[in-house]
């Protein structure tokens, strides 16, 4: 059988680098699209480098989602069996700030990839990557596919705007196009302003005695966290079926930011009573208070389900951020 070719917006970002691990593991060639930067960043990848093999199936493509030219073009040349959408800008405060540019990036994005694979690539499949914040205000507990959305910031708008454009080209032009709606989903490689790794690595550096406060917003949000290692393996999943769909992928449990704060410092050896301050610039100006997912869809279709547990997540962001700034205070001593 031809090697399969799979492209992936977002290749830089937390989920990209797992997903691309996975792919090449299952011996795809994978095509990533990176933004053109000043100076080349892309450290979740750099990993490759120290694999040869995998190095010679892993090909980076320079341009943005917002540029609809380039995203035509570029699926014009790979013709790719499988695109997975998971370039955003994915940050809900600063969606705030930069509304425009996040629904550029989440929102239009997507119409670019599916206007491509219409006129370009018909046989592409097409993964988007939905989010439990489309849930916002939450109308009902849990929440699955049915469930209504009530999107509460300028990124979960975007993102409804991607989960329907998503769907409709499924049932307009029959593309295989189908939506993961992904609950929080985090690791040692969740960038550092996400509040699961700011607390992580704020534990780290106290330990360390290179840091003394930890300013945070709103303690009382509850989220549904799961290890993204094993959610990648949900994507990878939802394209193989026979037909396109939407599917929940979630834990079913739900945490509180305190929670996730107590069990981390508690880890560490640390009482974070005497670190943490709140500082009203973490506060969103409208905030999802709690979601917690229904993935038995996911489960009973998929066969897929979560296996990390909440705590031994946030042992394996604590271990490895221990890790990281042992290494780095190392570094300084030299
Ligand atoms: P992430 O770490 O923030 O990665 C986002 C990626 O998108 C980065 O590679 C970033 O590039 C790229 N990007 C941003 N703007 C772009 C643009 N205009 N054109 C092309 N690429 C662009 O996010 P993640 O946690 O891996 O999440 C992956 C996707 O799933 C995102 O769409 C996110 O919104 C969605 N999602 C995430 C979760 C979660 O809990 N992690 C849950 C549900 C849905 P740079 O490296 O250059 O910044
Ligand atoms: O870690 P967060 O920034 O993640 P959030 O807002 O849930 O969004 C993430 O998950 C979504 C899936 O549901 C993705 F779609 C999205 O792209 C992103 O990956 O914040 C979690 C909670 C919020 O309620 C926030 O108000 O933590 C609260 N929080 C409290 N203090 C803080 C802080 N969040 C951040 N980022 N920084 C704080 O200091």
């Amino acid at each position: 059988m031809a090697t399969k070719k799979a492209l992936i917006s977002g290749i830089t970002g937390q989920d990209g680098s797992y997903l691309t691990e996975l792919l090449l593991e299952k011996n795809y060639d994978v095509f990533g699209i990176v933004r053109v930067k000043s100076k080349f960043d892309a450290e979740r990848i750099e990993y490759f480098k120290k694999t040869p093999s995998a190095l010679s199936r892993l090909h980076l493509i320079y341009g943005d989602l917002t540029d609809s030219e380039f995203i035509k073009k570029t699926i014009k040349e790979i013709q790719p069996d499988e695109f997975y959408n998971l370039g955003a800008q994915s940050s809900i405060k600063e969606s705030f700030n930069s509304p425009e540019y996040t629904c550029d990036s989440a929102g239009m994005g997507t119409l670019h990839c599916l206007e491509a694979i219409r006129i370009h690539s018909p046989r592409t499949r097409f993964y988007q990557a939905s989010s439990s914040e489309m849930f916002g205000k939450v109308t009902e507990t849990p929440q699955k596919e049915t469930t209504p959305f009530n999107p509460r910031s300028p990124y979960a708008c975007a993102k409804v705007f991607g989960y329907w454009i998503t769907k409709n080209y499924r049932e307009a032009f029959h593309i295989f196009a189908s939506n993961g709606i992904l609950f929080n989903h985090d690791s040692p490689r969740r960038g550092e302003n996400f509040v699961t790794r700011k607390i992580t690595l704020a534990a780290a550096r106290i330990k360390h005695g290179l840091q003394d406060k930890l300013y945070l917003g709103n303690l009382d949000a509850k989220r549904d966290w799961g290890y993204a290692k094993e959610y990648v393996e949900a994507m990878w999943m939802l394209l193989q079926q026979k037909e396109p769909d939407d599917f929940v992928i979630a834990t079913g449990e739900t945490h509180s930011v305190q929670e996730f704060l107590e069990s981390a410092f508690s880890y560490a050896g640390l009482d974070w009573k005497k670190y943490v301050e709140i500082d009203s610039n973490n506060f969103r100006p409208t905030e999802v208070d709690m979601v917690m997912g229904d993935a038995s869809k996911a489960k009973r279709v998929l066969g897929w389900e979560p296996k990390t547990t909440f705590k031994e997540l946030v042992k394996i962001m604590v271990d490895a951020d221990m890790r990281l700034i042992e290494a780095e205070a190392q570094d300084k001593k030299k």
